[in-house]
C-alpha cells in the first residue's frame, strides 16, 4: 500500500514509474492478488488471553463457548512454563495461555512464572507476541473467593488488564458480585456468566453474559488485538460488526488517498488491493473459512472475471459495473470522495451479502459470489 502512496507522491505519473501498470500482460503480473489476500489475513493479527481460576470453576467451559474450534479441548496445548500451557489452532488468531488449577499452594508459583511471562514477552517489543489480558475465573456457584486470589487480581493487574469472571452463574443474586467488585479493585470490572445452560428438575437455566464479557473485553484489549479477538469469538454478532466497520473505514480512507490525486479509471487498479484486502479480511472476521482459494474464487466470481487473466483492473471494474451509476464513471476519472464511496459501498454490500449466506446455512464460494453481486445491485452511489 505503502509503494502505491508514494508513486503517488512523485512528479511522474503513474505510468513513468511503473511502466507494466496497465492492461498489458505485464500489468497482470503486478497485480499479486494472492499476496494481497495473504497480507489482509496476516493483518488480523492474535489475540493472546490468560484464564486463571481455580480448577473445576469452568475454564475450559467458558474458552470453548466463547471461542471458535473446541480451542480448550481439541486444542494442542503447548507447555510454556511449569504451570502455563498456549492453547491455539492453525487459522484461530486467538492464544489461549490456560494456568493449571489456582489451589492455595502453588498462588505464587503461579504469579511469579506469569510475571516473567509477561515481562518477557514485552522486552520482545512486538505486540502480537504480548499477553493482551487475563480473565480470572470465580464460581459464582460456590461464592467463595479466598484472599490469595483477591491479591493474585490485584497484583496481576498491574501488568495487564484482568477482567474478573463471575462462572456458573445461576442466580441473580448481587451480594457476591458486589463482595467480588468491593475487593479486586484492580480489575477492570466483574462480568457473570453461565457458559452453557444449566439443566435443573424443574427446567433449563440458560447460558448468559458471554456477549457482555465479550463487549468489554473488545473495550480493554489494545486496538492491534480487536480484529482478532472479533474474528475468533462466536458469541457477540455486534462486535463482529464493529470490527467489519472499521476495516471499512480503513479501506475507505486508503481509496480516498489513491483517489486524491485523480486517478483515471484506467489506473483504478490501484484501488483493487485496497478492495480485495478489504473483503479478505471482512471475510475472516465474518469467520468463513476462507483461504486465499476461496476469496480467489469469490471475487472472481462476482466480477466475472476467468481465471488465467486475472488483473486488478478487471476485477475493480467487474466489481464496480455492478453497481447502479457506479457504471458510468468507468473511462472517467475517479476522485478521493468517488473512491472512498466505492469501497464503502462495496464493503458494506459484503458484509450484507455474508450475513444473508450465513443465515441459509452452508455456502459456497460462489453462493457468496451470487449474494455478493445481488447486494452491489442495491448499493446507492
Ligand atoms: N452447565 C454448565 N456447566 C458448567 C459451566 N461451566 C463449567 N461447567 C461444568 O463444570 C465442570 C468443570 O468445568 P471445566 O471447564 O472443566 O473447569 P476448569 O477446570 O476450570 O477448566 C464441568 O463438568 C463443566 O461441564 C456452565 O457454564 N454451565
Ligand atoms: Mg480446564
Amino acid at each position: 500500500m505503502s509503494k502505491v502512496l508514494d508513486i503517488l507522491k512523485g512528479n511522474k505519473t503513474i505510468q513513468e514509474q511503473v511502466p507494466n501498470l496497465g492492461e498489458t500482460a505485464e500489468g497482470a503480473k503486478s497485480f499479486n492478488i494472492k499476496k494481497i489476500i495473504d497480507e489482509a489475513i496476516e493483518k488480523i493479527g492474535q489475540v493472546n488471553i490468560i484464564i486463571a481460576g481455580k480448577t473445576g470453576v469452568g475454564k475450559s467451559t467458558l474458552v470453548n463457548a466463547v471461542f471458535k474450534g473446541n480451542l480448550a479441548e481439541t486444542g494442542v496445548g503447548r507447555p510454556v512454563t511449569q504451570t502455563m500451557k498456549e492453547y491455539s489452532k492453525e487459522g484461530e488468531p486467538v492464544h489461549i495461555f490456560d494456568t493449571k488449577g489456582f489451589e492455595l499452594g502453588n498462588a505464587l508459583t503461579i504469579r511469579e512464572e506469569l510475571k516473567s511471562e509477561i515481562e518477557k514477552r514485552k522486552k520482545l517489543g512486538d505486540m502480537k507476541k504480548q499477553i493482551h489480558l487475563a480473565w480470572f475465573c470465580i464460581s459464582n456457584d460456590g461464592k467463595r473467593v479466598e484472599k490469595a486470589e483477591i491479591e493474585f487480581i490485584n497484583d496481576l493487574a498491574k501488568e495487564l488488564p484482568v477482567v474478573v469472571v463471575l462462572t456458573k452463574t445461576l442466580d441473580t443474586s448481587l451480594e457476591f458480585y458486589n463482595i467480588v467488585k468491593e475487593e479486586c479493585r484492580e480489575a477492570t470490572n466483574v462480568i457473570r456468566v453461565l457458559a452453557l445452560p444449566y439443566e435443573t428438575p424443574i427446567g433449563t437455566i440458560p447460558a448468559m453474559g458471554l456477549e457482555e464479557l465479550i463487549d468489554h473485553t473488545y473495550e480493554i484489549v489494545p486496538d492491534i488485538a480487536k480484529a482478532a479477538l472479533a474474528a475468533s469469538q462466536q458469541v457477540n454478532d455486534n462486535i463482529t460488526k464493529k470490527a467489519v466497520d472499521k476495516i471499512i473505514a480503513v479501506a475507505a480512507s486508503s481509496a480516498a488517498a489513491i483517489g486524491a490525486t485523480p486517478i483515471p479509471f484506467s489506473d483504478a487498479v490501484l484501488l483493487a488491493p485496497v478492495q480485495i484486502g478489504m473483503i479478505a479480511s471482512i471475510s475472516k472476521v465474518m469467520k468463513i473459512e476462507a483461504d486465499r482459494a476461496y476469496i480467489t474464487t469469490l471475487v472472481t466470481s462476482a466480477a466475472g472475471v476467468l481465471g488465467a487473466t486475472i488483473t486488478g483492473r478487471a476485477l475493480v471494474r467487474g466489481l464496480i459495473k455492478l453497481i447502479p451509476g457506479a457504471g458510468s464513471i468507468i473511462g472517467g476519472s475517479i476522485s478521493a470522495v468517488t473512491a472512498s464511496l466505492l469501497t464503502t459501498g462495496m464493503g458494506y454490500a459484503f458484509y450484507n451479502a455474508v450475513r444473508s449466506a450465513q443465515s441459509n446455512g452452508n455456502f459456497t464460494a460462489q453462493d457468496l459470489a451470487e449474494a455478493f453481486k445481488k447486494e452491489l445491485k442495491k448499493v446507492k452511489f
